[in-house]
């Protein structure tokens, strides 16, 4: 009998913690953020009553148990290296070849690698996400612990670029991550690298593709895209560089340590570059690949080293596709 009622008190404080959890504008961390956004400009009342309609969704944290980079690269590839992406970057380039090249010559981007991400990120504006970012980002601010300092910081920018853009909050879309449209910029990055690439007066990544392309450029331009290099190499055998695969980039090494400890398939003129050593779980077993600062630049889009060489060898495809 004892048991029962202990279960059943148990019973009433989860399902008070329940509604307590219901209204994300009743928690202390939402009042604390929204009095830091009032002394931004941003109305504390507007920023309580727009968490009290954001949603706390399950599908949301399911989504982030389970991202793509956690297969190995032989299964990742073919995800991201199919034949209609490339082909896709081509119509894509059909429309905006011009803005395009405007991009490389201001921002030493080149073309096929601001297509391949525009690509990867959401086969060209096809699928930029279907969450509203408010309430993809209060779940995980709010309700996934492992990350919630990271959400809770761009749940605040994403008030703040509704305050600077004069964009709704409730109303904006995007991924299960709160990244948004054709490049997927999360809030934070949104506000710092986005750029009005096509004189309007306004940054739009959402709807405008000349600003997105303008603005995915300017991100890697600022992340250290250098011009003048490469992006990856294959390589002989470097186990020695890379005992780990697939881990973390980190520019570590320069190009003569390779050559001194008679790893083959470097190119000569990269000797004297700074690089990492980076080794694949590949389809025809492991492989490996030099990768430059530029590779790195990648990686600050998205840290998965998987990512970056899908981008990598994609922009390589697309290159062929686009070339007359
Ligand atoms: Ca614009």
């Amino acid at each position: 009998m004892k048991k029962q009622v202990l279960a059943l008190v148990a019973a009433v404080s989860v399902s008070t913690a329940q509604i307590a959890h219901a209204n994300y504008a009743d928690r202390p961390e939402v009042k604390a953020m929204a009095d830091r956004l009032a002394t931004q400009g941003v109305s504390r009342d507007f920023v309580l009553s727009a968490m009290g309609e954001a949603k706390r969704l399950d599908s949301v944290i399911n989504a982030m148990n389970r991202p793509a980079e956690r297969k190995a690269w032989r299964d990742y590839r073919p995800i991201f290296l199919k034949p209609e992406r490339a082909k896709a970057a081509a119509e894509f380039y059909s429309v905006h070849r011009n803005t395009l090249h405007r991009a490389e010559e201001e921002l030493g981007v080149p073309v096929e690698v601001i297509l391949a991400i525009i690509g990867v990120e959401t086969y060209y504006g096809r699928n930029k996400g279907s969450f509203r970012v408010i309430d993809a980002l209060a779940t995980l601010g709010l309700d996934y612990p492992r990350r919630a300092e990271f959400f809770l910081g761009e749940l605040e920018s994403l008030f703040l670029l509704g305050e600077a853009e004069s964009l709704d909050p409730l109303a904006l879309k995007g991924s299960y991550a709160g990244a948004m449209g054709y490049g997927q910029f999360i809030p934070s990055s949104y506000l710092a690298y986005s750029i009005d690439f096509d004189g309007d007066g306004r940054r739009d990544l959402l709807e405008n593709p000349v600003d997105a392309i303008g603005s995915v450029a300017n991100y890697l331009a600022r992340h250290g895209w250098d011009a003048n290099l490469g992006i990856a190499h294959p390589i002989g055998s470097a186990s020695q560089f890379a005992p780990e695969l697939e881990r973390s980039i980190k520019i570590q090494y320069r190009g003569d340590q390779l050559i001194a400890a008679d790893v083959t398939g470097l190119p000569n003129e990269w000797a004297d570059l700074e690089l990492d050593v980076l080794g694949l779980d590949g389809a025809q077993g492991v492989e490996y690949w030099a990768v430059t600062k530029n590779f790195y630049a990648i990686t600050r889009y998205n840290r998965s080293p998987l990512y970056a060489m899908a981008v990598t060898q994609l922009a390589s495809e697309i290159e062929k596709e686009i070339t007359p």
